[in-house]
């Protein structure tokens, strides 16, 4: 299986079936190819018909639109749990992970992935705010019907917290508040190997794209520590 993908600081569409990849321990190649080069659109054109990433290849397979690609995953290697195992909790976590692929655009527009930095608070309206407040109590519900005593959504670590980890990502880069509970959710999908190794890749990009920042005050700046 091959898997291209946008640059890991800013491209969550990528970071989905890649955390799902990894998570699951599935044995996967990557391309990188970095957005807003004068050669992009043209690579990415070459690998995928929407000229967007990720894509991913396997034989002649070629699966684009990332919930699309970790369906295709999760039916080739349906011995790993990376949907819910109970039928009632598998329906609800797709549920969840189609309205995050289709829904949440304020939150998206205003907030885009960037996980080398983090911005200074402020009010990003009543859109944003509303995209928060159901992103939160989507999380909560979740959790309270299926997680059980365990860290994630459903239980163990999903396709659904896959899809919602830029998400998760977004609230802490734009220090966005939100109550207890959600935040020791987002701690522990900070704390997942699988993000935690997409992220440490992330810091080690050479790509910076000045205008994902633009109207941002930076509070902190990180770097890829050597480990
Ligand atoms: N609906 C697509 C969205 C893909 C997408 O928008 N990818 C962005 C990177 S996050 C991209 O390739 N942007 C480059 C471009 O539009 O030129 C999916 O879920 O995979």
């Amino acid at each position: 299986m091959l898997l291209t993908i946008a640059n890991k600081l800013y491209s969550s569409w990528s970071a989905r079936p890649w955390l799902v990849l990894t998570a699951f321990g599935i044995p996967f190649e990557e391309t990188v190819i970095p957005m807003y080069q004068p050669d992009s659109k043209a690579r990415m054109l070459a690998v995928s018909p929407t000229g967007k990433l990720p894509c991913l290849s396997d034989g002649g397979v070629k699966v684009w639109e990332s919930l699309a690609i970790i369906e295709y995953v999760a039916e080739t290697f349906p011995e790993k749990p990376i949907w819910p195992g109970d039928a009632k909790a598998r329906a609800h976590a797709r549920a969840a992970a189609s309205e995050m692929h289709a829904g949440f655009q304020a939150l998206r527009n205003a907030c885009p992935m960037n996980l080398g930095k983090r911005f200074a608070r402020k009010d990003r309206g009543p859109e944003v705010a509303a995209d928060v407040a159901r992103l939160t109590a989507l999380w909560k519900e979740a959790r309270a019907a299926f997680a059980g005593e365990q860290p994630f959504l459903y239980g163990a670590f999903s396709a659904a917290d896959a899809m919602f980890a830029p998400a998760v990502s977004r609230l802490d880069t734009y220090q966005i508040e939100v109550d207890a509970e959600t935040h020791a959710y987002m701690d522990r999908v900070h704390s997942h190997p699988a993000f935690v190794a997409w992220r440490s890749a992330a810091l080690r990009e050479p790509w910076h794209v000045a205008h994902y920042e633009r109207g941002e005050t930076t509070v902190e700046t990180f770097h890829h520590q050597q480990s």
